[in-house]
């Protein structure tokens, strides 16, 4: 089979990039390897940044988020036993939105397959890269109704296939990849029980962080601050009410609504960029090309930053013959790559100092912290980096 673009992975990236491409007339073929339900169901992300959904919505892709996502205008930071409401919309103008990301993922795969008309395939196996430096790459896989090997040429493989995908083990020797290890873990959670405030709540507790992400009127998530590696079976569901009601406790607000837990997975915050973003014919988007610790809430949208440029770019090459989009691809998706980087490494510092046990580190986050509350410059500028740099797409 022949195909002009083999996406792999259907996530936020990849399904983005199929959009784009079956909505400008360009074939592609998606390979995902998980099935149908399974990428519906995927709970992760739910924080959306306003010039990602007008990029979707431009594509025809936000038909659901519009309808249903909640909009956020100010989160909360609950430290020295108080709620501290920080109000970015008054400063900004602008807001988040909140869309679970498997409501996303089922929105996209609906509209690629089901409306457009765009070619998937599920659960398929062993999935191998070849010939990338040539001009005639192809991507082979496992059949998972034949069990047998299909080989697919094409001109372009989009590489959307996350952080544990065939790209990542398919970089050649030049590929740098700068790491960053925070050397703490979170204890991801979601619980059956409605939001305990209209808001996002971080809790800056000696005991290590906490938060609280409202995701619907039944579901909501938490964080627990963690040692890596630590295994959540050690995390009762007395043990993580307990912890959330005191790191979050704040004596001007009620107690945590509390409720069965749904999700506990620990997650070693860790982060990575793979520089460049681009292999000969192999184009990274997403996860697979950079990850970032969900401290400020940036994958999914890096991702879509990724996809956006990445689905307009083969667009015009395999349209025009147009390359400029695909020849800045790397340094422009970079450049955002490393600015959310930074903001979330600087906010780790905030998140994580008081709990370091080091009274240096807990002194300078309490004063970090403090100067978003006393200096108008400082809370503007952190209310545009915690939105995320505005760019029409
Ligand atoms: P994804 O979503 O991982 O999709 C990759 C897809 O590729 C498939 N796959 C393969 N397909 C073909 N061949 C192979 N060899 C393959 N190997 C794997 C996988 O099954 C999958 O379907 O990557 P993508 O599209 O780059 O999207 C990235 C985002 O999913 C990720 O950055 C976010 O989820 C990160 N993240 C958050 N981001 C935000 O912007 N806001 C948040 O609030 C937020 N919260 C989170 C998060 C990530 C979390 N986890 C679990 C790491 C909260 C959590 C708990």
């Amino acid at each position: 089979a022949r195909f002009p673009v083999v996406v792999l992975g259907a996530g936020p990236a990849g399904l983005t990039v199929g959009n784009i491409l079956r909505a400008a007339g360009v074939d592609c073929l998606v390979l995902e390897t998980e099935t149908r339900a399974f990428i519906e169901q995927r709970p992760r992300a739910g924080v959306i940044e306003e010039w990602a959904v007008r990029g979707l919505e431009r594509r025809g892709l936000a038909g659901g988020l519009l309808g249903r996502a909640e909009r956020q205008t100010e989160f909360e930071f609950r430290f020295d036993g108080r709620g501290h409401r920080f109000p970015y919309h008054e400063l900004t103008g602008r807001h988040h939105w909140v869309y679970p990301q498997p409501l996303l993922v089922t929105d996209l795969v609906r509209e690629y397959a089901d409306v457009r008309g765009g070619e998937i395939r599920f659960g398929v196996r062993d999935v191998r890269l070849h010939d990338l430096e040539s001009d005639r790459p192809s991507v082979s896989y496992t059949d998972p109704d034949s069990g047998e090997r299909r080989l697919v040429t094409c001109d372009f493989v989009a590489g959307c296939d996350g952080a544990r995908g065939a790209s990542r083990a398919a970089l050649p020797a030049r590929a740098r990849t700068s790491r960053y290890d925070y050397g703490i873990g979170w204890l991801a959670l979601l619980a059956e029980a409605p939001p305990s405030a209209d808001r996002v709540l971080f809790g800056i507790h000696a005991d290590g962080f906490a938060g609280h992400m409202p995701r619907s009127a039944e579901v909501t998530r938490y964080y627990l601050q963690c040692p890596p590696g630590d295994d959540p079976d050690d995390w009762s569901h007395a043990r993580v009410w307990d912890e959330l009601q005191r790191r979050l406790h704040a004596a001007d607000r009620p107690p945590l609504a509390e409720g069965r837990l749904l999700e506990k997975r620990v997650l070693d915050m860790h982060n990575y960029v793979v520089e460049p973003m681009v292999f000969g014919r192999l184009l990274l988007a997403g996860d697979a090309a950079h990850l970032v610790a969900p401290i400020a809430a940036k994958g999914m949208n890096l991702a879509l930053h990724d996809a956006f440029l990445l689905g307009d770019g083969l667009v015009a090459q395999l349209t025009e013959g147009d390359s400029a989009g695909l020849d800045g691809y790397s340094e422009t998706c970079l450049r955002r790559v490393w600015d959310y980087h930074e903001f979330s490494e600087w906010l780790s510092g905030i998140y994580h100092g008081a709990s370091s046990g080091d009274p240096y580190r807990t002194g300078t986050a309490l004063a970090r912290l403090r100067r978003l509350f006393t200096s108008p410059a400082a809370a503007a500028a952190f209310a545009e980096r915690y939105l995320g740099t505005a760019t029409a797409f």
